[in-house]
């Protein structure tokens, strides 16, 4: 029979209402079952794993990326998929780490949630969390259906590293701006093959550290030169720059001092777009040559929460610094489009 281990790590699925301040907080797994009695009719063995304690994803930490993935990693034999559910608002964030935590990933790592309690009668929890659930139980040819870590929300399947939260407040909560989906449930589960990464040839490994030292910068008209100091002169690894357009910034003299400086302090600086759509195209513009120039590294068309997460992963790894930018511009897991 097929196995799948939940893990269940909080979030407004599991939510309910404190009776003394009227706020959300998460419940244990007991009431998600209570709530679902179809679970116990699905064809498969189904094993829960709860997180002490349970949160809401804004408390989420590189500590507790690394427990999911050591879990799923000594676990991994056991169990033909894995389904976490988890609070929508740094999905996103835990879905990248993952997908650069486990390298050679051949079993579907499916993250869930939902935007509604899954006691109130409307909730979309119940189609998230089955739907979720059958993706991870999926094979064809004796192999699943989707070895990548993803997120399953309002009938769409997503790379998990091509995934945002853009909306807090429709079910549709998340987007792949820069990918297409990898399944869409209707009447029917389509999934969308060539869009979904090949098996894997080597076993699977887990890397578990993470460097969080980043600042990041965004850019808007009439910046300071304070404001950007404060980043640039901070004792920072990294800056995540988020630009204008296709990765454009302005051209003030003193601008380009402090990215300089910095790059000559030592620390990586990725050129992201504050579009959602499109990618960086370092030099297109004039407004770029001296990014390209100085060695402003492409995060190309790469989301915010894969960029972080994949500097503090490459940062931890004992790479130089040529191999972290070398490596921040390649795709390794499907982030990308170069
Ligand atoms: N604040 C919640 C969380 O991220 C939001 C949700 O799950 N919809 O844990």
């Amino acid at each position: 029979m097929t196995k799948i281990l939940i893990i269940y790590t909080g979030g407004t699925i599991g939510m309910v209402n404190d009776t003394e301040t009227g706020t959300l907080i998460p419940f244990n797994f007991k009431q998600i079952q209570q709530n679902v009695p179809e679970l116990a009719r699905l064809n498969y063995e189904l094993e829960v794993h709860s997180f002490d304690p349970i949160m809401d994803s804004s408390n989420m930490h590189p500590d507790i990326w690394a427990e999911l993935a050591k879990l799923i990693f000594t676990r991994y034999d056991e169990f033909d998929g894995f389904v976490i559910l988890h609070g929508s608002d740094t999905m996103a964030y835990t879905a990248s780490a993952l997908s650069f935590m486990l390298q050679n990933l051949s079993k579907p790592v499916i993250l869930t949630g939902s935007q509604l309690p899954i006691g109130q009668i409307r909730t979309d929890a119940k189609e998230n969390l089955i739907t979720a659930l059958e993706i991870a139980a999926m094979k064809e040819h004796g192999r699943a259906k989707v070895p990548e870590v993803c997120i399953y929300f309002d009938s769409q399947l997503f790379r998990g590293n091509r995934s945002i939260k853009y909306n807090s407040e429709k079910f549709e909560a998340f987007r792949s701006p820069n990918y297409p989906i990898l399944a869409e449930a209707g009447v029917h589960l389509n999934f969308f093959n060539n869009y979904i990464l090949p098996p894997p040839e080597k076993e699977l490994q887990v890397l578990l550290d993470f460097n969080s030292n980043i600042g990041v910068l965004k850019m808007y008209p009439g910046i300071s030169q304070q404001a950007v100091m404060a980043i640039t002169h901070s004792p920072v690894d990294a800056i995540v720059l988020e630009t204008f357009g296709s990765g454009n910034t302005t051209t003030a003299e003193w601008f380009i001092n402090c990215l300089k400086e910095a790059i000559a302090n030592g620390k990586i600086i990725v050129d992201i777009s504050q579009c959602q759509r499109g990618s960086v195209e370092l030099g297109k513009y004039e407004t770029s040559k001296q990014l390209q120039e100085m060695g402003v590294v492409s995060g190309y068309d790469m989301t915010f929460e894969a960029t972080i997460t994949k500097l503090m992963y490459l940062m931890a790894q004992g790479h130089s610094y040529e191999e972290v930018v070398k490596l921040m511009e390649q795709s390794l897991r499907g982030e990308l489009t170069a």
